[in-house]
């Protein structure tokens, strides 16, 4: 038997012993010497019996030293954590609660009459909402990581891209600009004498890919009243007018003529829409097509009128714009000049400006109780109803009955009382639009 081992057996053996003995009331010691080396675990009495037969003993044990594994010097550290753990869990816990709490508050009262039918089932589905939200959140973070490599990646491979690419320009760049110098050079060098005159070239017309109305045309230098193709809106179809090249300085596009009454001017709105008659003697150009010339540029309009004593006067307006049939071609004039007088804006209540488009059978004017247009035999921009009004019947001489001709309200003598209650009628009357910025 190994001394270690006996020692420990002959601890709990004296301690037996000296039970035993304390039973037997006698005093003896340990004898054993070897006993008494190896392990110095001694049982002594002391003092003397008392008369009870209840003996003093006394046993001495050697300090205890216990060898432990060397990991053991950890087991403070790993306290520690586990304290920390402890801890976590506990604000874990806590943040869980209040995460429920909110949950439940944020939850509608519908849904959540539809997701916990019984109250008992409350618990169980609190809990499993915070899983999900739990699994949800761990979900979001990785692929929040996922996100951020990821762009990590890119934001490498732009910076790569983009040395590479300035670089290429910057090459680009300076080719270009090393051709330019030597064809400025060689140029300026071949320049001196030979050159044709500056004014020269720019007397030269402009050609024009687009002509847009008839001024352009007379741009590039067509000088003949005629019909053109123009093209006020790329978008749109082009289509042709009549241009006016001779009245004061040309470039003007014909919207409206009358001359001789071989044209109905009573019609409905479809007609005046898409236009009718013939551009060469009377015509409306159609209102979809004066509203893309006027839309294409700031046009200036102008109106010539002649009357059956031959007296010609003409009405000038610095702004002229025809909006959409959407906005039911609503007129928009601007300040008038000239000799026949401003008609279109007569008085306050006989006022064409701002007013929509009315036909026969479209009523869209300021006249309560009746067309306007159905009354005066005309599309036309009425108020209620009218102070001037173009597209009247062509009378060949003058009139009785309703004033439904061909009206110009400012024209001299016309508002006069003629003997017979005769009106006066117009023997021509056109409108033409120009750029307000062309200059003849
Ligand atoms: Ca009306």
């Amino acid at each position: 038997m190994k001394p270690a081992s006996w020692c420990w057996l002959s601890s709990a053996v004296l301690a037996a012993y000296g039970l035993l003995v304390v039973a037997n009331n006698e005093t003896e010691e340990i004898k054993d010497e070897t006993a008494r080396d190896a392990c110095p675990v001694r049982l002594e009495s002391r003092g003397k019996c008392e008369e009870g037969g209840q003996c003093p003993y006394q046993v001495s044990l050697p300090p205890l030293t216990i060898q432990l594994p060397r990991q053991f010097s950890r087991i403070e550290e790993v306290f520690k954590e586990v304290q920390n753990l402890k801890e976590m869990v506990n604000s874990l816990k806590k943040s869980c609660q209040d995460c429920k709490l909110q949950a439940d508050d944020s939850r509608d009262p519908g849904r959540n009459g539809l997701l916990s039918p019984s109250p008992g089932s409350q618990g169980e589905a609190d809990d499993n909402r915070v899983r999900e939200l739990e699994s949800e959140v761990n979900k979001l973070s990785s692929d929040l990581k996922n996100a951020k490599e990821e762009i990590d990646l890119l934001q490498g491979r732009l910076e790569k891209l983009n040395l590479v690419n300035m670089n290429n320009i910057e090459n680009y760049v300076d080719s270009k600009v090393a051709n330019l110098t030597s064809v400025v050079n060689s140029l300026d060098g071949k320049c001196s004498s030979k050159c044709p005159i500056q004014e020269q070239i720019q007397s030269r017309p402009v050609q024009h890919l687009i002509y847009k109305d008839c001024s352009d045309y007379y741009t590039i230098g067509k000088r003949s009243s005629d019909l053109y193709r123009v093209t006020p809106d790329p978008k749109n179809s082009s289509f042709e007018v009549f241009c006016d090249m001779e009245t004061m300085g040309g470039g003007w596009t014909v919207l409206q003529a009358r001359v001789d009454g071989s044209i109905n001017f009573t019609r409905m709105w479809r007609d005046y829409k898409v236009g009718f008659g013939n551009l060469r003697r009377e015509f409306w150009l159609g209102n979809d097509k004066i509203h893309l010339l006027t839309k294409s540029k700031e046009m200036i309009l102008r109106i010539d009128l002649e009357d059956f004593n031959g007296v010609k006067l003409y009405a000038l307006y610095d702004q002229f714009y025809v909006a959409s049939e959407f906005l039911r071609y609503r007129l928009h004039i601007g300040n008038y000049n000239g000799t026949a007088g401003d008609a279109l804006h007569f008085s306050k209540h006989y006022n064409h400006d701002l007013k929509f488009f009315t036909t026969p059978d479209r009523d869209n004017d300021r006249y309560p109780s009746g067309n306007c247009g159905l009354y005066y035999s005309s599309g036309w921009w009425f108020d209620a109803c009218l102070s001037a009004n173009l597209n009247g019947k062509y009378y060949h001489q003058k009139y009785r009955g309703v004033r439904n001709g061909i009206f110009w309200g400012t024209w001299p003598g016309i508002s006069e009382a003629q003997p017979g209650g005769y009106k006066s009628s117009f023997k021509e009357a056109k409108m033409m639009i120009r750029p307000k910025r062309f200059k003849p």
